[in-house]
């Protein structure tokens, strides 16, 4: 069971005294005229409260109380009431009577009561800390509340003086996964990894690079995943090359590699899975070339995933296996070293190795303190994902390793002793691809 009463407890921890926090749940978004996608909760709020309607906000108060002269902590729900007729339409409501035990709040309100009590709970406070930036209109209204204050200093009560950025704490408590948190995103990287291994056993040539992506799509709502955690990658061919590919509207080709970047989210926790794979089961002589110096790269840049070692550890592994293996196979010439230095792999690898991995995808948490790459730590999760793209159009090199796009990630989580591969059950060696992809042909 995820902790939320913890979370809003170690923000608050982190939280300068006398000080507020305000945080707003996600709105729903239009995708054309009337049409809304479905609701995706904010991380952030998801994070502090477990709450998935919209037209919610958190407020966390560490003030000193003069009556108990101790400094009270408290978490305030501002929710949609229950109005019948409304829930007919939109569905079920919580409402702020239920949300004081459900979710184990001090207390709730209407919605509609936050613009009035705001002035109120900002008083004598020094400090908010909010999102500032995200979105205008809120910040013009908390800006609003913290004037309504400033307006009442004759009956000696102070305005907050400084506006605080909620991210820094916010995000360094998410970069740290709980064992609640790792057993969920095991379960969704698990549930992807099942997915990737049926679009490798079903590819054929004459299919639609989305029939692919409903397949995988498919087998994680049967596995109990609403969602998929980002828009499904499904590039045949040259379209391998295109990083964040996601026309997935082609006709996959005899002799194409096909690229899949696809992962579910379940209870809103990620996974993030890449595999490229032969369409009629066997690579052609370039492509297992390039396939296996890529995984070479992948396994070394896993290796360096440990606590002692920094984030970019990972990636300066993959790019020396890679420029090393890119000079073997003659697609560069001259110095290992001075290549990397020169970053003479750009044109064939110009992305990073990975990026954070919980609620967001691409998940929360600073990459750098004070301008040094961040320390890995237990309870960190990231994506290992080197890769290699050769253009089409990329003339220096010879015509056969033109069009050819491989990546392979997985979701690694940090361990006290090294280092765990979440996203382990989808095979990657060549021998196993080529076996999956092999069946039924
Ligand atoms: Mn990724």
């Amino acid at each position: 069971m995820l902790n939320f009463v913890a979370h809003r407890q170690s923000l608050l921890h982190a939280m300068e005294d006398n000080s507020i926090a305000v945080i707003p749940s996600a709105k729903l978004q239009v995708r054309n005229r009337d049409a809304e996608f479905p609701f995706r909760q904010s991380s952030d709020f998801f994070y502090l409260t477990g709450f998935t309607e919209d037209n919610a906000c958190l407020v966390l108060i560490k003030k000193y109380d003069q009556k108990s002269k101790s400094l009270q902590q408290q978490s305030y729900l501002f929710c949609q009431t229950k109005v019948k007729e409304m829930e007919i339409w939109t569905g079920y409501r919580l409402g702020p009577d239920a949300a004081i035990e459900h979710l184990s709040v001090e207390q709730a309100f209407a919605i509609e009561e936050l613009d009035k009590q705001l002035p109120d709970l900002m008083s004598d406070c020094d400090s908010v800390y909010a999102l500032w930036g995200d979105d205008k209109v809120w910040d013009a209204s908390l800006i609003d509340a913290i004037e309504k204050v400033k307006l009442k200093a004759r009956t000696g009560v102070s305005a907050p003086t400084a506006m605080l950025a909620v991210e820094p704490l916010l995000h360094d408590l998410r970069l740290i996964k709980s064992d609640d948190e790792i057993a969920i995103m095991k379960r969704a990287a698990d549930l992807s990894a099942e997915a990737h291994v049926v679009a490798m056993e079903t590819v054929k040539p004459g299919m639609y690079e989305y029939q692919l992506e409903g397949l995988i799509r498919n087998h994680c709502a049967q596995g109990g995943a609403r969602f998929d955690a980002y828009s499904s990658i499904v590039g045949s061919g040259q379209n391998a090359c295109v990083l964040h590919y996601t026309a997935n509207d082609q006709v996959i080709k005899d002799g194409d590699l096909i690229l899949i970047d696809a992962g579910c989210e379940i209870n809103h926790y990620a996974s993030d899975i890449t595999r490229t794979f032969p369409a009629n089961g066997q690579f052609s002589a370039e492509q297992k070339a390039l396939y296996q110096l890529v995984l070479d790269a992948q396994l070394a840049a896993i290796d360096a995933v440990k606590p002692g070692n920094h984030f970019n550890h990972p990636h300066e592994a993959a790019v020396k296996v890679l420029t090393k293996g890119l000079v073997e196979l003659g697609l560069l010439n001259g110095d290992v070293d001075e290549l990397i230095e020169k970053e003479a792999y750009k044109p064939f690898y110009m992305h990073k190795t990975g990026h954070w991995l919980g609620l967001d995808v691409h998940d929360v948490g600073s990459y750098k303190i004070k301008g040094q790459w961040r320390a890995l730590k237990p309870g960190m999760v990231l994506t290992v994902e080197p890769g290699l793209y050769v253009s089409p159009d990329e003339t220096s090199v010879d015509e056969k390793w033109r069009g050819i796009g491989i990546r392979i990630e997985d979701d690694v989580l940090v361990t006290d002793t090294g280092h765990q591969v979440l996203s382990e059950n989808v095979p990657k060696s060549v021998a196993d691809v080529e076996a999956l992809t092999s069946t039924n042909k």
